[in-house]
């Protein structure tokens, strides 16, 4: 007998595998399609637990689709541009190139001694100029489609990682990748239109059914749709006029005063001439230092300035100052705000400190509001002080008043949206081009399709200071126009990464096809991606990036579907002693010292038992003992029946103790089939094999042979997806040609499920006492009997009067006893 030792079987079947195409995608046109991704990884250096259980979550589904009939496109990919390479780099004086490609290599091989059911023709390499050439070629069309453009503005900037930041790349106010402050910075940079599709990307969540709702409500929050009325005020003594935005116009006629954000573009004309101009400048300097979330947190202080100006309100025409205040944001709304502080708290906390009047509009149903109000009344009522809107319920007059002003045309409804379009420029080397060249005498022009890539220069200086690296590189930077032919140069920034990421998920469909980003018909044919896995940080990122990349190419007619992931699974992370892994922490377990010590299989059967796949894993260095010693039991299992298989008779499960093995290997079947399917389950999964095999160790001897037999084979059969390899040695020591992995996936027999017997809970008084096991066809009155003859059931109903006996079919039985 031989024992299980997984080093030697794992490396074998990998290689066999290779070299028989098991892993090569299938596009046979009489099976349906299934497209199974993970998310790609950034080539780091090394796995970690968190992508192996991911992996593993991935190639369950992939096996076990390919199983159960279909094609089954299951594909891997580097997201490989990126900082870490460049300061790598730097660090190791060596080129962020062949930092990539070794990590790569070194990672490919991990994921290979996995065993995991990637189709490796498929590979794609973001860094790789036949990817970013297509890159590139998309960001030409948004270009083409208006929805690239370039603007100087405020600015997110990383001091740390010396290059701009999407908003989304922000949070709580830091970098999201190496956590330093974030600053402002007036910069003249390339942004992508994607508040053109706010409202889609919105109201499209609610088509997404298979998603987790904790993303969804992310996305809506970040996307921050909000309708609300534009009003428009007059200026005392100067021209034009000022616009705000309020979602409470109902609240009007208590504006006491107007705020504009000190990056309002208005103030400059209107103060002009104001002797207050040195100290309105310097406020604005001051305040413009500090971060967005430090301005608008609740509990920040509340400073402003007063210009010396007046609005006029569009109702009352009364003057009303105009402040500056560094709670308002200027890329919400129009920048400016209607100050209300009977209504509004941060209004009543500014007024407060100010000492500007505060005036009651909205009184509340059941009491009279006590002035000097002690804080803002934010709730409901009815209108006072509103001249003809007087008595309106407020809301209500939000209706009534918007209405009116859009008449006076001193008004207009509108929605405002949080979310705002999404600058990609970066200045880094390791990233794609910006495919764009600017001209004296022609302006800013694209290159044009034919003559990308635009490579990357291998030549530049990584820490150059002040510029991007790229424009260190002359014969880079000096080029041709175009358009006209004379000097130009070329734009030096590259593009945010996670434009790299946005179409990847499409790329794999026509990997390698060198004529265009992707073959239409037949990223028709697998897409939308049927199952995506990865993690929840990217839930405002990569999955809003990928979202807004699909409707553009929806529009441009390249794709015709407007949502890329059908089904969306977040997994929870892998922890050790109550922390998240890693290399800060110390608490790092590493995939090759698992895989030497254990086999792959067991590194993937404990992943996937120790904890369902989206709660928290707490690493446990017994329980993946405990996957090696089960995995071992099915070795032993199926090695000690080799030999009945090679003369395997018929099953007979009509009665005694193959019936019930017959009935626990059906079970299983429907078990495991419904975890793997539409619970995504897999521990519970992984226990109902547990339960077989146990079942099959305790099987008599001298029990039907057939009916084992077929019970060991659906063992292995039902272990595959998550113990690819020992499962494919034992089905071949088992007497088979054919891999496991082409096998069909087992269904069960319907009529292997009934019961015979069923087990009744017996209650006294609504308390579970004691259970009976009773044949399904038994009559109430058997039921009575055998229930009331229970020993803890007597005691408590002897010497008591039986007020009601009921039974609830197939279920339980209680006895009320007074
Ligand atoms: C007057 C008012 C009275 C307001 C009242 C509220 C309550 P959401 O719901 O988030 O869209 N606001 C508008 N633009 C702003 C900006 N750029 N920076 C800071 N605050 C801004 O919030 C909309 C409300 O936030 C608007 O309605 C405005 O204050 C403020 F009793 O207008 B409100
Ligand atoms: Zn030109």
């Amino acid at each position: 007998e031989r024992k299980y030792e997984p080093a030697n079987i794992e490396k074998k079947w990998q290689q066999h595998w290779e070299n028989t195409g098991l892993h090569t995608t299938v596009e046979s046109s009489d099976r349906p399609n299934y497209y199974c991704l993970e998310m790609f990884p950034y080539p780091s250096g090394r796995l970690h637990m968190g992508h192996v259980r991911n992996y593993s979550i991935g190639d369950l589904v992939a096996r076990f689709k390919r199983m159960q009939g279909y094609n089954v496109l299951h594909p891997m990919g580097w997201d490989a541009f990126g900082m870490p390479a460049e300061n790598a780099a730097i660090k190791n004086k060596s080129h962020p190139a062949s930092w990539t490609y070794d990590n790569i290599a070194f990672m490919r091989n991990q994921q290979k001694e996995f065993g995991l059911t990637y189709d490796w023709n498929r590979e794609i390499t973001t860094c790789s100029p036949d990817y970013y050439k297509w890159t590139q070629w998309l960001f030409l069309l948004f270009y083409e489609r208006g929805l690239a453009y370039k603007k100087k503005g405020a600015v997110n900037w990383c001091p740390e990682c010396s290059t701009v930041l999407a908003n989304e790349q922000v949070e709580e106010g830091k970098c999201w990748r190496c956590g330093t402050e974030v600053v402002k910075k007036d910069l003249e940079q390339w942004y992508l239109r994607i508040t053109d599709y706010a409202e889609r990307l919105l109201t499209d969540l609610d088509k997404l059914s298979e998603w987790p709702e904790r993303v969804k409500t992310m996305q809506r929050n970040w996307i921050g749709k909000s309708t609300g009325t534009e009003v428009i005020f007059g200026i005392d003594g100067h021209e034009g006029s000022l616009k705000v935005f309020t979602t409470r116009p109902d609240t009007l006629y208590g504006v006491t005063y107007l705020v504009l954000a000190p990056e309002h573009p208005e103030i400059a004309r209107i103060t002009a001439d104001s002797p207050k101009r040195d100290e309105i400048r310097q406020f604005i300097e001051e305040v413009r230092k500090k971060s967005e979330i430090e301005r608008t947190a609740a509990d920040a202080e509340k400073i402003g300035l007063f210009t010396g100006e007046y609005a006029i309100h569009p109702k009352t025409g009364d003057r009303v100052p105009i402040w500056i205040a560094n709670y308002v944001l200027p890329d919400y709304g129009t920048g400016a705000v209607m100050g209300v502080p009977a209504h509004d708290e941060r209004d009543f906390e500014f007024a407060k400190k100010y000492d500007l009047p505060i005036k009651v509009v909205i009184q509340p149903a059941d009491e009279q509001l006590e002035v000097p109000l002690k804080a803002a009344y934010t709730g409901e009522g009815v209108l006072v002080d509103s001249a003809q809107f007087n008595g309106l319920q407020n809301l209500d007059a939000i209706e009534k008043i918007s209405a009116d002003l859009e008449q006076e045309r001193k008004g207009e409804r509108t929605v405002s949206y949080r979310l705002r379009d999404w600058l990609i420029s970066r200045q880094r080397y390791w990233g794609c081009p910006i495919p764009i060249v600017y001209c004296e005498q022609c302006g800013t022009v694209p290159v044009p399709k034919d003559q990308l890539p635009v490579l990357l220069p291998e030549k530049v200086e990584f820490e150059a200071v002040g510029k991007s690296p790229l424009a260190t590189n002359e014969s880079f930077v000096n080029t041709t126009c175009p358009s006209c032919g004379g000097e130009a140069v070329r734009e030096t920034d590259t593009m945010d990464t996670f434009i790299d990421s946005s179409w990847y998920y499409i790329r794999y469909a026509s990997a390698k096809l060198e004529t265009a980003p992707f073959d239409t018909e037949t990223v028709n044919r697998w897409l939308p991606v049927d199952k995506y896995i990865g993690g929840i940080e990217h839930a405002v990122l990569h999955l809003l990036y990928s979202r807004f990349f699909t409707k553009v190419l929806h529009d441009a007619g390249l794709v015709n579907f407007e949502e890329p992931f059908e089904s969306l699974f977040t997994l929870g992370m892998v922890t050790k002693d109550g922390a998240k892994m890693s290399k800060s922490k110390g608490n790092v377990v590493s995939p090759e010292d698992i895989v030497s010590k254990y086999g792959a299989d067991t590194a993937r059967t404990y992943v996937l038992f120790a904890a369902p796949p989206d709660r928290d894993l707490e690493w446990s260095d017994q329980g993946v003992e405990g996957a090696y010693r089960f995995l071992g039991r099915v070795w032993r299992l199926a090695e000690a029946h080799s030999e009945m298989f090679a003369n395997r008779p018929a099953a007979n499960h009509s009665q005694g103790a193959a019936k019930k093995l017959w009935q626990q290997t059906h079970f299983a079947i429907k078990k495991v089939t419904e975890d793997y399917g539409d619970r995504f389950q897999f521990n519970t999964a992984i226990s109902a094999i547990m339960e077989l095999v146990n079942s099959i160790y305790a099987y008599p001897e001298d029990a039907d042979a057939g009916t084992k037999l077929d019970a060991i084979e659906t063992v292995l059969l039902l272990l595959s997806p998550i113990a690819p390899h020992i499962t494919e040695e034992l089905w071949q020591i088992l007497g088979n040609q054919e891999s496991i992995h082409l096998q069909k996936w087992p269904t069960f027999d319907p009529a292997a499920l009934v019961q015979d017997e069923i087990e009744y809970v017996v209650q006294v008084n609504g308390k579970v006492r004691d259970r009976i096991i009773v044949s399904k066809d038994a009559t109430r009155d058997e039921i009575k009997v055998l229930a009331l003859a229970q020993e803890k059931v007597k005691e408590l109903v002897e010497g008591n009067d039986i007020k009601k006996f009921i039974v609830v079919p197939g279920k339980l039985v209680n006895i009320v006893v007074a």
